[in-house]
C-alpha cells in the first residue's frame, strides 16, 4: 500500500476525515441544543363538568411533574402497570419516587430536562410551566393527582413534539382523568382500598367521568414552541 499514499491522498483523506469530525461535533451541538416549550393545562373538572359526587371546594390538582426524554422513558401507558412512582403520584400527590425514577433514566440517557410546578389549589383552574426539549429528548410527558381520590390522576406521556422531521410550533389536546390501578376506591374521598393484584393504567371510566357518549375530559393541554 504505501506508494498511492501520496501528500494529496493523505491530505484529500485528513480533509475527509475532518468533515467527519466537523459533522459528527454539528451533529452533537444539534442534539443538545435546547427547543423551549411552554405547557399549558386549562382544567375544566368543576361540579358543573363533573357534578357526580363532586368532592367541593377540595377539589384540586397535585403539583405537576414532567419531563422531556426519548422513548427508551416512559411515565406511564395505557395497558401496562404503574411504576411505583407513579403509583405514589396517584394515591398521594407525592413525587420522590417518581423524581427517583426520572433521575435513573436521566442517568442512562433516556430523560432530559424535567420540570415541576405547583399545581391547581382548588379546580377548575390553569397552571403553565415552561421547559427544554433537545433532539436527543423531543417527547414530553407530565402528570398530577386529581385530588381527591383513590389512584386518579390526570396527564399525557410520550407527546412527541417534533413531526416531519421538524419541531411542532403548538400541540393542542384534551385530557383525560386515569385511573393507576393500584387502589380499587370507588369514589373521590375514600379510605385507601389496594388493589391487589395491581391492575394496569387505564382511562377512568366511573360515573364521575362518564357521559353520554364517551368520557369528559378533565381539560385541555396546549404545548407551545417558545422562540
Ligand atoms: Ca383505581
Amino acid at each position: 500500500m504505501g506508494s498511492d499514499l501520496t501528500a494529496s491522498s493523505i491530505i484529500k483523506r485528513a480533509a475527509v476525515v475532518c468533515g467527519i469530525a466537523v459533522l459528527l461535533a454539528l451533529q452533537a451541538a444539534a442534539a443538545g441544543a435546547a427547543e423551549r416549550y411552554r405547557l399549558e393545562l386549562f382544567i375544566t373538572w368543576s361540579r358543573d363538568t363533573h357534578p357526580y359526587d363532586w368532592p367541593g371546594a377540595k377539589a384540586h390538582l397535585s403539583g405537576l411533574i414532567g419531563a422531556a426524554h426519548n422513548t427508551g422513558y416512559r411515565m406511564f401507558a395505557d395497558g401496562a402497570p404503574a411504576t411505583p412512582g407513579l403509583k405514589q403520584l396517584a394515591e398521594t400527590g407525592k413525587t420522590p419516587l417518581i423524581e427517583r425514577e426520572l433521575e435513573t433514566a436521566s442517568l442512562i440517557g433516556r430523560v432530559g430536562k424535567t420540570f415541576q410546578v405547583p399545581g391547581i389549589d382548588t379546580a377548575p383552574g390553569y397552571l403553565e410551566v415552561e421547559f427544554d426539549a433537545t433532539l436527543n429528548h423531543s417527547m414530553v410527558s407530565f402528570a398530577t393527582m386529581i385530588a381527591p381520590s383513590p389512584d386518579w390522576f390526570t396527564g399525557a406521556a410520550s407527546v412527541p413534539l417534533r413531526a416531519r422531521g421538524e419541531w411542532r410550533d403548538s400541540i393542542d389536546f384534551i385530557i383525560f382523568a386515569w385511573d393507576a390501578g393500584t387502589d380499587n376506591g370507588p369514589t373521590y374521598d375514600w379510605p385507601n382500598l389496594v388493589s391487589d393484584p395491581p391492575q394496569s393504567v387505564r382511562l377512568l371510566a366511573t360515573p364521575h367521568v362518564r357521559q353520554r357518549r364517551g368520557l369528559r375530559p378533565i381539560g385541555r393541554a396546549v404545548l407551545t414552541r417558545v422562540f
